[in-house]
C-alpha cells in the first residue's frame, strides 16, 4: 500500500493534487503538508500537518514515523517572485530539493516527484517546436534553479537509486488556488478579472506566445508519470511537457465569445523579459512514447470550463 507525502499541498498544484491522489489512494494514505494552512477541504479530508521542507530532520523525522513510500515535492519560489530575492530564491528552491532528495535516499521514500518548468530554457533555445536535448541557458533565477534541480534528480537516480521523476510544466491555469509569483500567472488572473470586473489589465504583451496546460491535464499527466513502469522511463532527468500555446491576444478573444463586452489592455512589465526567453511551443513526443502523456483540453473548452467554474465560485461566494 502506498503512503503519500504530497509537500506544498495549500499552492496552485498541491491543492488539487492532494484530492485527486486520495481518491485513488484512499484519504489516510495521502499525507497533505504545506509551511501554509490549506483549503478546508484538504485539512478536512485527510491528514495535513504544518511541515518546512527546509527543516531537514523534521522531514526525514515525518517520512519514517508514516512510514512514507512516495515524495511529491511542490514547494518553490516561482519565477517572477524570484527574481524579486534572487539570493534567497535560489536557497529556497535547491534546499527544498536536496532535502527531498536526501530523504529519499535515506528512507524507504525512494519514489519522489519534483517539478521542473519551460523556464529551463532561455533565450539561445530554438524557441518553436523545443526539443527535449537542446540549448539551456537560463537566464532566471528560477529557470536556472530548475535545470540544476534536474541535473541533481538524475544524478540521485544514478548513484543512489532514488526514483525521481519530473515534468517541465507549462504554465498551469486552474480556479481551485490561485498561482503566485509567476509569469504565466496572467492566463489564470484574465478569467477571474473577466468574471469580477469584464476588464484585465494584462503585464504581457498581446502576441506572446506561451505554452500552457489546464490542471485537470497536468494532474493527471503527473500521477500518470509516477505511476509507470519505470523500465519505460528513458529519461530521469524532466520531460517536456507542451500543452497549448497561445497569446494573451488570442485568449481574450477566445474569452471575448462568452462575454463580448470583455476588454483587455496590455501594459508589459518586467515579467515580458523572462517570458521572450521561454519557449512558444514544445515538442513532447519522448512523454508521450514513454508514458502516455495525453491532454483533454484545447483551449476552447478550457476556457468554456474556466469560466463557469468561477462564475460558479464567486457567486457562491456571495
Ligand atoms: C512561472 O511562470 O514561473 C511558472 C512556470 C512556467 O514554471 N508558472
Amino acid at each position: 500500500m502506498e503512503r503519500i507525502l504530497v509537500i506544498g499541498c495549500s499552492g496552485q498544484i498541491g491543492s488539487e493534487l492532494v484530492l485527486e491522489l486520495r481518491g485513488i489512494y484512499g484519504n489516510h494514505n495521502v499525507f497533505a503538508t504545506d509551511i501554509k494552512t490549506p483549503p478546508l477541504e484538504i485539512s478536512e479530508s485527510g491528514p495535513f500537518q504544518i511541515l518546512d521542507v527546509l527543516d531537514y530532520k523534521n522531514l526525514l523525522h515525518f517520512v519514517v514515523r508514516n512510514k512514507i513510500t512516495q515524495v511529491y515535492n511542490l514547494a518553490a519560489v516561482l519565477s517572477s517572485n524570484a527574481e524579486k530575492i534572487p539570493l534567497q530564491a535560489w536557497d529556497i528552491n535547491m534546499r527544498a530539493l536536496m532535502n527531498t532528495l536526501q530523504v529519499a535516499r535515506k528512507s524507504e521514500a525512494k519514489k519522489l516527484f519534483w517539478p521542473s518548468s519551460i523556464a529551463v530554457f532561455g533565450p539561445s533555445t530554438p524557441r518553436h517546436n523545443t526539443p527535449q536535448l537542446t540549448i539551456m541557458e537560463p537566464n532566471t533565477v528560477y529557470g536556472i534553479s530548475k535545470l540544476a534541480g534536474e541535473r541533481w534528480g538524475e544524478y540521485f537516480f544514478t548513484k543512489y537509486g532514488v526514483d525521481f521523476r519530473s515534468v517541465r510544466y507549462p504554465g498551469l491555469i486552474s480556479y481551485k488556488t490561485e498561482p503566485g509569483g509567476g509569469t504565466t500567472d496572467y492566463a489564470v488572473e484574465i478569467f477571474f478579472d473577466a468574471v469580477k470586473n469584464n476588464y484585465y489589465e494584462c503585464f504581457l504583451s498581446e502576441n506572446t506566445t506561451l505554452p500552457m496546460m489546464f490542471m485537470d491535464d497536468a494532474i493527471k499527466n503527473t500521477i500518470r508519470l509516477m505511476e509507470a513502469d519505470p523500465e519505460k522511463l528513458s529519461l530521469r532527468s524532466s520531460y517536456n511537457m507542451a500543452g497549448i500555446s497561445f497569446t494573451p491576444k488570442e485568449l481574450a478573444t477566445e474569452i471575448k465569445k462568452h462575454k463580448p463586452d470583455f476588454s483587455v489592455v496590455y501594459k508589459p512589465d518586467f515579467r515580458q523579459k523572462i517570458a521572450d526567453g521561454w519557449p512558444a511551443s514544445i515538442d513532447d513526443s519522448i512523454a508521450r512514447k514513454d508514458w502516455g502523456l495525453i491532454d483533454d483540453y484545447d483551449v476552447k473548452n478550457m476556457v468554456d470550463h474556466m469560466l463557469k467554474k468561477i462564475d460558479e465560485k464567486l457567486n457562491t461566494k456571495q
